[in-house]
């Protein structure tokens, strides 16, 4: 249930610019709206801002406008090369002094990058990455992780709290948010493969997604329950098998193959998770618990000869 955090104690009012009103951009400012700030609106398709402007918000006609009328500005918009299109072109003396919190998906490069170019303009720079979709925000449910300078953090937290009911804030490096957001849909991507590898196995029996994901559904707290402990075994360098040894876990992914192959269902991701499991116990970790397997992520894999 998600619950909208504008009733609670809303921050002073402070002008804030959203550049960008897709999906993402649009809920942005209308959260910004809902929680009583003055929001001014740009996006390259000026429709998108018409029922945001009939709830209150400003339209800046140009970037420029939209900088010009708010010392913190919100960009959310496909990728940086999006955002330097339309950025590039605002004179210095519009950028100087206002802080950009660029909310928008990119590589940790492009972030320190994108750092790098602000610095250049004067302007205070935030990386943002959001966690959440775009019904999420304004309410509780949503993370915005944030790093740069942690004073301009700090400075702009309120606001940023408008948006999200969580903000942890990363570090000074701009770019860690972007590695960190790669990190969490990696983690996504990787359990939605499992439960696709999953559904497709039970179909071969006539069972339904839905009644499958009744069951399968618990695993997943299971398993990231055991994250915090593998999580120290990775940082101490040692991977004690408390629970199960991989050459266990290498058994089980050889069953996962062969049972995806029996049934005619496409074998590729359980063969590539064997296929690195492989590798470790080749290096001599067949004893040690499942997150030694790090190694195998720390590194390209070796080319074929
Ligand atoms: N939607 C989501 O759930 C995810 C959640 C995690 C974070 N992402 C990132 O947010 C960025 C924006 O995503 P979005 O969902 O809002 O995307 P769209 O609805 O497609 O809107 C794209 C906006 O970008 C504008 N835009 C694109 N190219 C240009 C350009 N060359 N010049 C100016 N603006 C540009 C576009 O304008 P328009 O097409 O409406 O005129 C939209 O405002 C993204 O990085 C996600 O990864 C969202």
């Amino acid at each position: 249930m998600t619950t909208d955090m504008h009733a609670e104690n809303a921050p002073a009012p402070v002008p804030v610019a959203v550049l960008g009103l897709g999906l993402m951009g649009h809920a942005l400012a209308a959260a910004l709206l809902r929680a009583g700030h003055p929001t001014t609106v740009w996006n390259r398709t000026a429709a998108k801002a018409d029922d945001l402007v009939a709830a209150g918000a400003v339209r800046a006609g140009t970037p420029a406008a939209a900088v010009a009328a708010a010392p913190l500005v919100i960009a959310c918009v496909t990728d940086y090369d999006a955002l330097h299109t339309f950025l590039d072109p605002v004179e210095d003396a519009a950028l100087r002094g206002r802080t950009l919190v660029n909310l928008t998906t990119g590589t940790s490069a492009q972030a320190r990058e994108t750092a790098a170019w602000a610095a250049g303009r004067g302007l205070t720079y935030l990386d943002g990455a959001i966690m959440a979709t775009p019904p999420a925000i304004g309410t509780a449910d949503a993370t915005i992780v944030v790093s740069g300078p942690r004073a301009d953090f700090d400075r702009h937290a309120p606001v940023l709290h408008a948006l999200a009911g969580d903000t942890p804030y990363l570090g000074a490096d701009h770019g860690l948010t972007a590695l960190y957001e790669m990190a969490v849909v990696g983690l996504m991507w990787s359990i939605l493969n499992g439960w696709l590898q999953g559904a497709a196995l039970l179909g071969t029996a006539g069972v339904s997604a839905a009644e499958y994901t009744a069951v399968a559904a618990k695993g997943v707290p299971t398993v990231t329950g055991w994250l915090p402990g593998y999580a120290k075994q990775i940082d101490s360098g040692t991977f004690p098998a408390d629970d199960a040894t991989l050459d266990v876990h290498r058994a089980a992914m050889a069953h996962l193959v062969q049972e995806s192959e029996s049934l005619g269902v496409n074998a590729e991701f359980p063969a590539l998770i064997k296929s690195l499991a492989d590798r470790a116990a080749a290096a001599g970790h067949g004893g040690e618990g499942y997150p030694v397997m790090i190694e195998e992520f720390r590194r390209p894999a070796a080319r074929p000869a």
